[in-house]
């Protein structure tokens, strides 16, 4: 697990769901994440529906809801940390699934991976509006110091952009996730496409 994570936002997006996870399966993103809130649930479990159908060769994701994880036959979830507990979820899901966590500092980073996670989102790394209640910032230094304590996968996600991007990596993230820096743009796959070459320079 190495390179751009994305993650969607119909709220932010200029071009729709849809067309963002398309772009993001050309440019050759292996992680998507569906993240929806305040809408239905019918709403929610239909375009996840339709976005697991386009991720066949990627790993699909879903935000916070276990239920539609499993009811569109996802690859798995990622949880925030007041979302169900992880060891909930892995219960629902089973063995196989992939579930990530959210942690915004080394406590939660430590008891997420030594309770089976298989990874971890650092965040907000840097002051973000994308999310209202993101909280402070992390900041570089939390990347580093959970990076020397667990082993599985660190994202990093929270106000990342082509300027900050090359910073988080040399931090040791894994993976970066940025999403206005993308969807709100007009080439979305041109846009992930410049964060994934920074990976290849590592
Ligand atoms: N979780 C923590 S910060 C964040 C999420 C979903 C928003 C990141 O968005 P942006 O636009 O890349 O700052
Ligand atoms: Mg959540």
């Amino acid at each position: 697990m190495k390179g751009y994570y994305f993650i969607t936002d119909a709220r932010l997006s200029l071009s729709g769901l849809n067309h963002d996870v398309r772009s993001a399966i050309k440019a050759g993103v292996k992680i998507i994440q569906y993240r929806r809130k305040d809408v239905s649930t019918i709403l929610m479990y239909k375009e996840a529906f339709v976005l697991r159908a386009l991720c066949k060769n990627a790993i699909f994701l879903i935000n916070d809801r276990v239920d539609i994880a499993f009811a569109v036959n996802a690859d798995g979830v990622h949880l925030g940390q007041e979302d169900l507990p992880y060891t909930i979820a892995r219960s629902i899901l089973g063995k196989k699934k992939i579930i990530g966590v959210t942690v915004h500092n080394l406590r939660q980073a430590l008891l997420a991976a030594q309770s089976g996670a298989d990874y971890l989102a650092v965040s907000p790394i840097f002051s973000t509006s994308t999310k209202a209640d993101a909280g402070k910032p992390v900041g570089l230094a939390l990347i580093e110091n959970i990076k020397k304590h667990v082993s599985i996968p660190v994202v990093a996600i929270g106000g990342i952009n082509l300027a900050n991007a090359e910073s988080v990596i040399q931090a040791g993230a894994d993976c970066l996730c940025a999403i206005s820096a993308v969807v709100t743009k007009k080439d979305v796959k041109g846009e992930i496409e410049k964060f994934q070459r920074l990976f290849k320079k590592h």
